[in-house]
């Protein structure tokens, strides 16, 4: 298996889920927003064969090509049963994690690359500065939302008593969310702080940086 990544970015999911897994891989440092001529660019040519968006990350297995993070997790949680990243449970708490997988992707990140997109993603000319506040309101709301579908859940782990790739999800984006600077409470910090003491994500924060 082949990770193409950038950083901290969505692809540090996949490369921490990876290291979860105990599967063999290659990871290939890829630059975004570099010239095309750059060998290691998104833009590059050879490299949009394989992600047509120019975005990380992009996982290759033989012929299968992955462009979306959440597929990219949820094949490498497939293809290692025994890590535990897809926990074995009943069917309704497995619709719970698909809920609150969903529920990161199409909410809680929303805001977060909003405020990315405007602050250095889009051509300068369609930057909004003026949308931060917007961006920083949607989060307040998808908190509030986020801690409604978790109920009184105060466990270590959001589904059962191990942890799954709903929780590297939650930490990713809760650790998004502090290094773009919203306003994110102490009890997802902590979780954020609790996930990334994890052998595997110390092993994927060491070959990013
Ligand atoms: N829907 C994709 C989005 C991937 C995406 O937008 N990746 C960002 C980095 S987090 C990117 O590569 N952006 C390219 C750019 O900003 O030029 C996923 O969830 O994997």
């Amino acid at each position: 298996m082949k990770l193409y990544g950038m950083g901290q970015s969505r692809s540090f999911r996949a490369l921490w889920a990876l290291e979860e897994s105990g599967l063999e891989y290659d990871y290939v440092n890829t630059t975004l927003r570099t010239e095309s001529t750059d060998t290691d660019s998104a833009k590059h040519p050879s490299y949009l064969e394989l992600n047509i968006q120019g975005k990380v990350p992009t996982l290759v297995d033989g012929d299968l090509v992955l462009t979306e993070c959440f597929a990219i997790l949820n094949y490498i949680a497939r293809s290692a049963p025994d890590s535990g990243l897809l926990p074995k449970v009943s069917t309704p708490a497995y619709a719970k994690l698909d809920e609150l997988s969903y529920f990161i992707l199409a909410e809680l990140e929303q805001p977060l690359w909003s405020k990315g997109k405007h602050m250095f993603a889009l051509p300068q000319e369609y930057r909004i500065p003026a949308m931060f506040d917007t961006a920083k309101f949607e989060f307040n709301k998808a908190v509030n939302a986020l801690n409604h579908l978790l109920g009184e859940n105060d466990n270590e782990y959001v589904l059962g008593n191990e942890f799954c790739m709903v929780d590297l999800l939650l930490a990713h984006t809760f650790n998004w969310a502090i290094r773009f600077e919203f306003d994110v409470p102490d009890k997802f910090i902590a979780l954020r702080d609790r996930h990334y003491q994890r052998p595997a994500a110390q092993r994927a924060m060491s070959i990013i940086e």
